[in-house]
């Protein structure tokens, strides 16, 4: 088996924490003496033993002289959990194998010099780029101070988003939706406006097994729109009401669950670029938007948008239909924002595209 074989094998394990390590990264180790797997872990939960821990700990005696694959850097700080680098070297293993450097300003290359300084051998770089798509979420958070984006979009085949007469539920079937539901379980914020939640009487919980812990629902109210009464609330995971300083005072009696959180704005538009990083602030990795074109458009021109997800379902709305994105009026093609296609796949009846902004 090559380095890279082990390591796929580390990255497999950690994908097993994508619903429960938030606001921690996925993180797999496995542990290789004479061509044999002799220790597996991943990292479960925030608080939880680190994924080196795990694979020690199966290994035993066996690590020593081992070489240990790792899908990031091993820490080398005291958090919730003591150093794992100081765990690789008690129990002296050989070599280090490692996918990408720990971004966490705690750690960011002190792992590793901690295993060279006690004559473990280290490698790094080994299937970095699928390392570092897994993580996403987690290094945006370090290195630019705010959780990575998504936009959930879905359309027709002809681009259109509702009837002329504004009627949009279901466009998709039910296996598109549970893709979404998917997404929404793997994300630590979902992030909508109290127009969309009022249109489809929403209430943005994840409604998978799969989910461990319901997101934080992020519901933009510049206006105060929304009632105590709507579904929203009646679900009891927690949600952030964004309003501003010039939002109508209706001294609303909202339920424990709800915080309201007075963002900055300019003209009564809430500062997106502010509101993220709060998010960010509030340890959220991963935001899912599902919205209006009038938000999906403010986040693009902000520059906001990390990946789109859209969902394209085998119908036509005809030339009347509401489109996508709302952005300002351009007449020439080469103003058009572009985007580059990253994944696309059949899902049920309907199409998924992912794709990031092409920044050219
Ligand atoms: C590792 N292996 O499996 C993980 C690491 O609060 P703590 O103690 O859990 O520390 C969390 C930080 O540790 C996290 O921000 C990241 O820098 C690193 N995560 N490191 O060696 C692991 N999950
Ligand atoms: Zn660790």
């Amino acid at each position: 088996m090559t380095h890279q074989q082990y390591m796929q094998m580390a990255l497999d394990l950690a994908a097993r924490g994508s619903y429960s390590t938030a606001p921690n990264p996925q993180v797999g180790c496995i542990i290789v003496a004479d061509g044999q797997v002799v220790g597996r872990g991943w990292h479960e939960r925030p608080g939880e033993p680190h994924a080196e821990v795990y694979a020690l700990r199966e290994a035993g005696a066996l690590a020593s002289g081992a070489t240990a694959y790792v899908t990031l850097e091993p820490c080398s700080h005291f958090g919730r959990t003591p150093p794992c680098a100081d765990a690789l070297i008690d129990a002296a293993i050989s070599r280090v194998v490692i996918a990408q450097l720990d971004p966490n300003p705690l750690v960011a290359g002190r792992g590793v010099e901690k295993l060279k300084a006690a004559g473990i051998a280290v490698e790094v770089g080994v299937l970095e780029s699928a390392a570092r798509t897994m993580n996403c979420g987690f290094r945006s958070r370090m290195e630019r101070g705010r959780p990575w984006l998504r936009v959930k979009l879905a359309a027709t085949v002809d681009g259109r988003t509702a009837l002329a007469n504004g009627a949009s539920q279901w466009i998709t079937g039910t296996a598109a939706r549970a893709d979404v539901h998917d997404f929404r379980a793997r994300s630590g914020a979902i992030l909508s406006t109290a127009r969309t939640v009022l249109r489809d009487n929403a209430r943005l919980t994840a409604r998978t097994e799969r989910c461990e812990q319901q997101p934080l629902r992020v519901i933009i109210d510049s206006q105060g729109l929304l009632e105590p009464t709507a579904s929203l609330f009646q679900e009891s995971s927690p949600i952030l009401l964004v309003q501003t300083a010039a939002t109508p005072d209706r001294a609303v009696q909202w339920p424990q669950h709800v915080e309201v959180w007075t963002a900055p704005s300019t003209e009564r538009r809430v500062d997106l670029q502010a509101l993220v990083a709060e998010l960010g602030r509030r340890q959220i990795n991963d935001v899912w938007t599902e919205c209006g074109a009038e938000l999906a458009g403010s986040l693009m021109q902000e520059g906001l948008i990390d990946e789109w997800v859209i969902y394209v379902a085998p119908k036509f709305f005809g030339a009347t239909g509401r489109g996508l994105v709302e952005i300002p009026i351009f007449s020439n093609i080469a103003d058009a924002p572009k985007c580059i296609f990253t994944d696309v796949r059949q899902i049920g009846a309907d199409i998924r595209i992912i794709a990031k902004p092409d920044t050219g």
